[in-house]
């Protein structure tokens, strides 16, 4: 057993305990209502969910275990030369609550590279893919067909103790993670670069910095994006679609990459990761019908107007639960001053931040008129060469696989039942509610 399992085995065990003595303590106290506009309104705000690996609060943003992303950016430990914390750290962390040590985070790197190949199955059905299906197509069909590996889902057939699907998951979810930059290296390649692919860098390169070789992008400044890029879009608590997919898909006991994959599909929606994209194509189609250039503030207006009055969402604006700024569209932000304070699509964000929210807050629907996460990182990759928009939601998906993946174990090892909430119909509601 790694270092690493037996500190989640201790840990696992003094949470199921304090669960279940906190059931035996509250379990009938309740922790919410649900009024009729929240069962039809998609479940906003009603409290139904345990998630350990991060929380949300509306005006603050996310805390990963407690830590900011600012705190994160301070205490997780940084590859050699480099000011941004390493992904795989915060892996460690959701998954266990503490902060890593180097050596901790060099053990999940080696752990993850040491699995750096994908079954020669991979590939083919990839290939036999049309060349313009999405890349969340393409993401999301390669996780399902690495399932044939699938630890847990061989375990259990052979019979393994309910005590024990914490650690077959684990060992599947090591794995997976290992194999997910290698993935979605692939995909961008075959699907704009050729079929080109370029192998893995020399053992020994963290996670986000062998993701950017394996692009093709090895500006060290795209390393350092990819590293935060990759810290920032892991978790968001558990409500969120790809979120709350993954755990609902495996509630059923589904093996991590049935999971992943049903988790992958609900990011690929616009009103979730597939918004980075969005922006991005926002942003081209105000160049192009304006001849290029950054516009001018009334031609931005005018635009922004143009898109809410035929119905479309401003992408990269407003959020489920936030009703603030997203200090993570912020973090990026503060990337793009530091690195690119000059680029013409950053510069086309900015303005748009100062724009969007009195435009949205005039419209007068959308209860958070502030930029989320989404809003931000096309511009970043753009301005590195990485242009192709569509591949976005493929780099936010191998990030969040490590927060969703995380908390899988966390299910599994506090033994959470069957999700199964009770639906009812409309008749229901106007004679009962
Ligand atoms: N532009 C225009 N209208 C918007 C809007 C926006 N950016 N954000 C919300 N609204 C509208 C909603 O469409 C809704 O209109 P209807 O009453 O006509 O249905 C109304 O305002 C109320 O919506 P809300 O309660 O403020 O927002 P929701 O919780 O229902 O939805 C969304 C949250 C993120 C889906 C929404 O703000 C949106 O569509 N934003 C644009 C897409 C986007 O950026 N998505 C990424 C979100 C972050 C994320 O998950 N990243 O992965």
């Amino acid at each position: 057993m790694t270092a690493l399992k037996e500190k989640l085995a201790a840990k696992i065990t003094a949470v199921g305990a304090e669960v279940t003595s906190l059931l035996a303590e509250k379990g009938e106290n309740k922790i919410g209502d649900v009024t009729v506009a929240q069962a039809y309104g998609g479940m906003r705000g009603v409290k139904a969910l345990v998630t350990e690996t991060s929380a949300l609060d509306p005006m603050e943003g996310i805390r990963f275990r407690g830590h900011t992303i600012t705190d994160l950016q301070r205490h997780l430990p940084r590859a050699e030369g480099s000011r941004q914390p390493r992904p795989e750290g915060l892996f460690y962390l959701l998954l266990t609550g503490e902060m890593p040590t180097p050596e901790d985070v060099d053990a999940i790197s080696a752990a993850w590279r040491e699995t750096e190949r994908l079954p020669d199955h991979v590939p083919a059905v990839l290939d036999s893919l049309p060349i313009d299906a999405h890349p969340m197509t393409q993401f999301s069909a390669g996780i399902l067909a690495m399932q044939t590996d699938s630890i847990f889902a061989r375990r259990y057939r052979e019979g393994m103790r309910k005590t024990e699907y914490w650690d077959a998951m684990y060992d599947d979810v090591m794995v997976l993670l290992g194999r997910l930059p290698l993935l979605a290296a692939y995909i961008y390649r075959r699907t704009f670069k050729n079929g080109e692919h370029i192998p893995p860098a020399e053992k020994g390169l963290d996670w986000g910095a062998n993701l950017a070789h394996m692009l093709g992008m090895d500006h060290p400044d795209f390393k350092e994006l990819m590293r935060l890029y990759l810290v920032l879009h892991a978790d968001h608590e558990g409500g969120n679609v790809s979120a709350h997919a993954t755990h609902l898909v495996g509630s059923a006991l589904s093996d991590p990459y049935l999971s992943l994959s049903a988790g992958m599909n609900g990011l690929a929606g616009p009103l979730h990761g597939l918004a980075n994209q969005e922006v991005m194509r926002w942003i081209v189609a105000v160049k192009e019908k304006l001849g290029g250039g950054v516009p001018t503030q009334d031609q931005l207006i005018d635009f922004l107007w143009e898109t809410l009055n035929s119905g479309r969402v401003i992408p990269g604006y407003g959020h489920g639960v936030l009703r603030t700024t997203d200090p993570r569209y912020m973090a990026q932000r503060r990337f793009a001053q530091e690195h690119l304070p000059e680029d013409e699509n950053f510069r086309i964000a900015d303005m748009l931040f100062d724009l969007v929210p009195s435009i949205l807050k005039e419209h007068g629907k959308a209860k958070n008129p502030w930029p989320n996460v989404d809003a931000h990182s096309g511009c970043l990759l753009v301005h590195y060469g990485l242009a192709e928009y569509d591949f976005y939601t493929v780099l936010f998906g191998v990030s969040r696989a490590m927060g969703v993946m995380a908390s899988l174990v966390w299910d599994r090892g506090l033994l959470l039942p069957l999700e199964r909430p009770k639906s009812v119909t409309t008749d229901w509601v106007r004679e009962n509610a």
